[in-house]
């Protein structure tokens, strides 16, 4: 494929690399109800370096997807019998955006609206059956790389380039999904007299710092929102019930006290102050202000410890 119809040029050949490079990392699903067919779009795209999932019907592809959430190509048929490739697509949209995963239509229908149909249920392309093998790869390549591309994007926007913990912009989104959870807690989080490890060991030493705090905070709260909310602070939003967040944020913080960070030749010590607060009903902002205010109160008693 990679040398048939290519000019000479080998600049030709390097994104197509690239994409075959890329494959490595990404798993496909092919739905199907013909056995005969999905075993052909399978072998296809295993030439393409991609990991193969298969499903019979559209119920059976959203089942895998549950399993597989990492699955970031979907190339289905339409006529299916449980559940059919454009309801699929409405479906499987609900829940994964094309930064996540992007979707071929196939169908060997004469319906000249099947193209748009896939298309507005969320489809990133479609193709006609019988399909020339070129034409297939060359889809397939495009929409992986808007994937990529968008997803790119996606973290560009929403996490810390620094330390890949969520940024501000994304925690502040997050609370759209206002029945995530029943009780939110909030804890807002600040290293203590933090200028004085960038004045006496230089701001790269700073930064060290800054990546071994988020990563100790990613290890205690995996299923939270975990943000960077400016230089020293972050912010923590969890769903757990306040008694095991409270339990959690202790354990953090002795994690953190005890915590010794090299930096070429220093030894470095920190400890954070915390802040937090916690409700059923109450609007983000309304909870921040008082988390703030805890830390405040934090600060003000001596620093390293939480103020509830
Ligand atoms: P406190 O205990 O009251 O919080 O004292 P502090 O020194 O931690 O607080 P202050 O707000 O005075 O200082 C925060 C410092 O964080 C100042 C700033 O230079 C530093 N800082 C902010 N962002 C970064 C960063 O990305 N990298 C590094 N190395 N330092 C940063
Ligand atoms: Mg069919
Ligand atoms: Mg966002
Ligand atoms: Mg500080
Ligand atoms: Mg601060």
């Amino acid at each position: 494929y990679l040398l048939k119809d290519s000019p000479a040029s080998v600049s030709y050949l390097i994104p197509l690399l690239q994409r075959l490079e890329a494959n490595l990392h990404h798993k496909a699903m092919v739905v199907e109800d013909s056995a005969t067919v999905r075993h052909h779009l399978v072998n296809l795209l295993k030439r393409q370096n991609l990991r193969v999932l298969e499903a019979c019907h559209g119920q059976e592809a959203l089942e895998q997807l549950e399993l597989h959430p990492d699955i970031s190509l979907v190339i289905t048929d339409h006529d299916m019998p449980e559940k059919d490739g454009i309801t699929m697509v409405r479906d499987i949209r609900k829940n994964y955006n094309r930064n996540q995963l992007a979707i071929l239509g196939l169908s060997g229908s004469n319906d000249d609206a099947m193209t748009a149909l896939f298309l507005k249920a969320g489809a990133n392309d479609f193709l006609k059956k019988p399909f020339n093998q070129e034409e297939f790869y060359c889809r397939i390549h495009h929409i992986l790389n808007m994937k990529d591309t968008a997803d790119k994007l996606y973290r560009m926007a929403n996490q810390d380039a620094l330390t890949g913990l969520w940024n501000r912009r994304y925690f502040f989104d997050q609370n759209c999904n206002k029945d995530r959870c029943e009780h939110r807690n909030i804890a807002m989080l600040d290293i203590d007299f933090f200028k004085k490890v960038n004045d006496t060991y230089g701001h790269d030493a700073g930064d060290e710092v800054l990546v071994q705090i988020s990563q100790q905070l990613q290890l205690h709260f995996p299923d939270a929102i975990v943000a960077r909310f400016g230089g020293e602070e972050f912010c923590i939003q969890s769903c757990r019930n306040p008694q095991q967040f409270l339990l959690q944020l202790e354990q953090l913080r002795q994690s953190i006290e005890q915590l010794v960070i090299t930096y070429q030749n220093a030894s470095i010590r920190v400890t954070i102050s915390i802040g937090t607060a916690g409700g059923t009903h109450h609007q983000l902002s309304e909870l921040l202000k008082t988390a703030d205010g805890y830390l405040y109160r934090a600060k003000h008693n001596g620093r390293n410890q939480i103020q509830v």
